[in-house]
């Protein structure tokens, strides 16, 4: 399936354990992007998406966030352009949220934090075979970001929303079918900062390409409420854990530059 999801599941447990016995390179992420300090770069393209929403086919709950999982078999769902040389394809998409409205994005602008922020994966599909192969290598993976802010409810995303109460339980899947990723990205996709970053998760690897969009997206808080009412736990467990604050501590710089499509 997607992105082989059992497969990274495996390798994620440690950092439930204790995100600090997780090592980290030169150049993980999240990171806070400073604006005055970002770099103009007017070779960045616009960015190119073209998403079938056909390929789109399960949504589960993994225990930190949920997924939705697109069928990568073949390049029918991709991302070009922008910092990119290479054809990547869209593998899955998942969010990071907060506990209230006043946090909860893993990036963050100038200290901003949003109360959520949306990950579209992709992997080269130019280079590799595998989305295992592209996640060991330099330029294996390319993520957009995208942040939420608290508004007028999202169309696009209520029919997300109501198929959460089926995946409440850590390790529920659901058939989900037909849903286009297009539909949340913001009307301008490009103006973008870009760097070279790292998952979020385990194992961390050092093999993203970030592109994080400059223009948010609003949804309702009653939208980011049923997102909250999602849970880390299993049926089975006797505390129920809400699945809240699923995000990454930031992350130094060291020396890398965040470069922008725009001035
Ligand atoms: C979420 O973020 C999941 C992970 C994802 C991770 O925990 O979406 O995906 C799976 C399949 O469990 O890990 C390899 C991968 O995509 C980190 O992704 S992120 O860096 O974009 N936040
Ligand atoms: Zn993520």
């Amino acid at each position: 399936t997607a992105c082989s999801s059992k497969y990274v599941l495996s390798q994620m447990h440690p950092m439930w354990q204790g995100p600090l016995a997780v090592p980290g390179g030169d150049r993980q992420s999240p990171i806070d992007i400073v604006v005055r300090k970002s770099v103009f770069d007017s070779k960045l393209k616009p960015l190119e998406t073209e998403y079938d929403p056909q390929t789109c086919q399960q949504i589960w709950n993994n225990g930190y966030s949920f997924l939705v999982e697109y069928d990568d078999t073949t390049d029918k769902s991709t991302l070009k352009g922008g910092p990119l040389q290479d054809r990547f394809r869209l593998c899955q998409f998942h969010f990071h949220w907060g506990e209230s409205n006043s946090w909860g994005s893993e990036h963050t602008v100038d200290r901003r934090l949003f109360p959520a922020e949306l990950h579209l994966v992709h992997w080269n599909s130019d280079k590799y075979r595998l989305f295992e192969e592209a996640v060991m290598e330099d330029n294996g993976l390319a993520v957009i970001g995208v942040f939420l802010k608290v508004g007028k409810r999202h169309e696009g995303l209520q029919k997300l929303v109501d198929a959460l109460p089926a995946i409440r339980h850590k390790g529920s899947v659901v058939e989900f079918t037909r849903f286009d990723p297009g539909c949340l990205l913001p009307t301008n996709t490009d103006d973008y900062w870009t760097y070279h970053g790292s998952l979020t998760t385990p194992p961390l690897n050092e093999s993203v390409t970030w592109i994080v969009m400059k223009q948010h997206i609003e949804v309702s808080h009653d939208q980011l409420a049923v997102f909250r009412s999602l849970l880390f736990t299993s049926a089975e467990e006797e505390v129920q854990k809400s699945m809240v604050n699923n995000f990454r501590v930031q992350q130094p710089l060291r020396g890398r530059t965040v470069r922008s499509s725009f001035t």
